[in-house]
């Protein structure tokens, strides 16, 4: 239909974020006045996390103290509207690889702190979404081509700690994975379900059941195998089988834990019942997740340890690599040239891509084909800061990306990326495929 599709505006504003944080809503309109059209406008907002690896592309912010607590994004909204607006328009939005390339160049700087990666992650998602919907097409449909089929497995976080709380649960996440299901929507289901018998038993147990920036509950609990224990109820009493039918993961956001100065990871959360920090070293924490996962169906641990420890997480992929998903977060930070060393070193075998950890759809692409190519998993996730925006459902399913963490079936700003992923499954229709990694009969 079209070659040449020329980007004519763009405008970029201060939105709230699900945590009422301000962050970046994009527009891009493309097209107009070509072959007697109206234009297109692409809209995408930018999420914005809180355990922020030390690795990530830089989200600007004002640090005007007077104004949200310095958290402003007008300098980042001010860049889009003038220097980004000024490079772009004419430029070709069906080229994204180009586009990307020019607003990296724009910035200049390695790990984007000129303009703010939040203000060309914007730019270069509403430009995907522009294009897109010039071409009447899906957006995973546009990003992934004809043969994007396969439905990504649900990491459902419904237990939130760490930075997500005010609770002293010491590890960030505990996920349910409704593995074994036909489809999607079936997953979904069973993962929600499951989540309504939790708040139930925290209820008669007499915890509270608020729930956490993620939408999981954040119940007064320090120890993770307290935790595990109520998800294991919650599964059978919903009338499924752990370890066949559902599956556990956690998010420990180990660098959150580690003491530089005390050189151990510290719990202090579960620390409370024996009046001092648990400290444990880092072969302390691999015996810590082994038993675990012995005792639990705790398939998938994501930054297990610390983002620097390099030689630590060679050890844990070693000894947990051929049984555990073991996840680079804050590790690989989305980066081509982090999962290129973690890939040579043999550490991890999965990455968590989240957009904002790298600035632009393009080099998030190339980091998951490059995991892919390497035989890592991938895993398209959510921040903790989100918004309305459902873009990261349609990338997970245009790069088959497997999994999707995106939170509790609860907030809107989660459930709207299942709600997309429900519509995609129903235009994908009867040839799209749910396959759970974790599943005995997917095992090799
Ligand atoms: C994580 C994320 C998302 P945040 O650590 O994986 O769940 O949290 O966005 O706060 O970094
Ligand atoms: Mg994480």
């Amino acid at each position: 239909m079209f070659r040449y599709l020329p980007i004519r505006r763009i405008n970029a504003r201060e939105i709230l974020d699900s945590r009422g944080n301000p962050t970046l809503e994009v527009e891009v309109t493309v097209g107009e006045g070509i072959m007697g059209i109206d234009g297109y406008t692409g809209r995408a907002m930018v999420p914005s996390g809180a355990s922020t690896g030390s690795y990530e592309a830089v989200e600007l912010r004002d640090e005007e103290e007077k104004r949200y607590s310095g958290r402003g994004v007008t300098k980042a909204v001010e860049h889009v509207n003038t220097q980004l607006a000024e490079v772009l328009v004419g430029e070709n939005a069906l080229n994204q690889e180009y586009i990307d390339y020019l607003l990296k160049d724009t910035d200049g700087t390695e790990n984007k702190h000129h303009l703010g990666a939040n203000a060309l992650l914007g730019t270069s998602m509403a430009v995907a979404r522009a294009a897109a919907k010039a071409l009447r097409m899906p957006l995973y449909r546009y990003l992934g081509g004809c043969y994007t089929t396969k439905m990504p497995v649900p990491m459902m976080n419904v237990v939130n700690g760490g930075a997500h709380t005010d609770t002293g649960l010491d590890f960030q996440e505990f996920m349910i994975i409704p593995g074994k299901a036909d489809s999607f929507a079936e997953a979904l289901r069973m993962g929600t379900e499951i989540y309504h018998t939790l708040k139930k038993i925290l209820k008669e147990k007499g915890f509270v059941t608020a729930v956490g920036d993620e939408g999981g509950f954040a119940p007064d609990i320090a120890d993770a195998r307290e935790v595990f224990k109520l998800l294991s109820e919650a599964v059978t009493k919903s009338g499924y089988r752990c370890g066949e039918d559902v599956y556990f993961a956690l998010d420990a956001a180990a660098s959150e834990l580690y003491d530089r100065k005390r050189q151990a990871y510290v719990f202090s959360g579960e620390g409370k019942s024996v009046g001092h920090d648990i400290l444990r070293t880092t072969s302390e924490m691999i015996t810590y997740y082994q038993s675990l996962a012995d005792e639990f169906p705790l398939i998938s641990i994501e930054d297990g340890l610390r983002e620097d420890d390099w030689e630590g997480w060679q050890i844990m992929t070693a000894k947990l690599g051929d049984r555990i998903q073991l996840v680079g977060d804050d590790l690989f930070v989305t980066n081509p040239d982090r999962v290129k060393g973690g890939i040579h070193l043999q550490v991890a075998n999965a990455v968590l891509v989240k957009l904002n950890q790298i600035g632009t759809l393009t080099e998030a692409m190339k980091t998951i084909r490059m995991a892919q190519s390497a035989g890592y998993r991938t895993i398209i996730s959510h921040r903790s800061g989100e918004t309305e925006d459902t873009f990261i459902a349609d990338l997970a399913v245009a790069c088959g990306a497997g999994q999707i963490k995106t939170g509790a079936p609860c907030r809107t700003e989660r459930t709207s990326k299942y709600n997309q992923l429900l519509r995609i499954e129903e235009y994908i229709g009867c040839v799209s495929s749910y396959e759970c990694p974790f599943c005995p009969e997917k095992l090799e």
